[in-house]
């Protein structure tokens, strides 16, 4: 008999990642954790002053948060439950360090849903909009990522990335069909 198939626990969908009831969604901040425009603006708008208050909180603790890292907070009124913010890298090029600081964000907040035993994780295409990230080298690192840490860990369980353009879609499935499914 064949051993049974193991459940997908990386999927790909396109939309408004403030609508999803996962568990946590990621949101594309910067620095100073105190809001912006693009995906940033939308979650804190989604999520209502409550989110901000503890963001200020952890600034006034830790003094913001730093490129690569991540930190956690509720999440507010929207459907999920926490929202992780991570700091990606300003794209200068390719040649100070972005890979491996985005590759970061990926790992920290995948260590965040562990220590906290998330079930679901959703991301946005971290750094592919105002911090200028080319979008297919951003969707090879997200698939990369997420599907090695999936092999080596139990939580978050599922994770979604989340494609805010039908061309972001195309990329991660592409991604996941040249790397395969995880
Ligand atoms: N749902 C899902 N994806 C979205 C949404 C949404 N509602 N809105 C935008 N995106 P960006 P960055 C996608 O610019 O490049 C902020 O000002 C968007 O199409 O939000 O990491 C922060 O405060 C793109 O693919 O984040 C920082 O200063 C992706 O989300 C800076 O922008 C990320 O685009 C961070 O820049």
């Amino acid at each position: 008999m064949d051993a049974p198939t193991p459940p997908i626990r990386l999927r790909v969908v396109q939309g408004d990642i403030t609508k999803l009831a996962t568990t946590a969604i990621v949101n594309a901040a910067n620095s100073s954790l105190l809001g912006g425009g693009g995906v940033d603006g939308a979650i804190h708008r989604a999520a209502g002053p409550q989110l901000l208050e503890e963001c200020r909180k952890i600034r006034a603790r830790q003094g913001g948060c730093a490129t690569g890292e991540a930190v956690i907070t509720i999440g507010g009124k929207l459907p999920a439950a926490y929202v992780i913010h991570t700091v990606g890298p300003v794209w200068n090029g390719g040649h100070k360090g972005e890979p491996e600081l985005l590759a970061n964000c990926y790992r920290h907040s995948l260590q965040l849903a562990l220590d906290n035993k998330l079930a679901s994780v959703a991301f946005p295409g971290i750094n592919t909009g105002i911090y200028g990230y080319p979008k297919p080298a951003a969707a090879a690192l997200a698939v990369r990522e997420v599907r090695q840490w999936l092999a080596t860990h139990e939580w978050p369980q599922e994770v979604v990335l989340v494609a805010f353009d039908a061309e972001t879609k195309r990329l991660y499935e592409q991604e996941l069909a040249n790397q395969g499914p995880a």
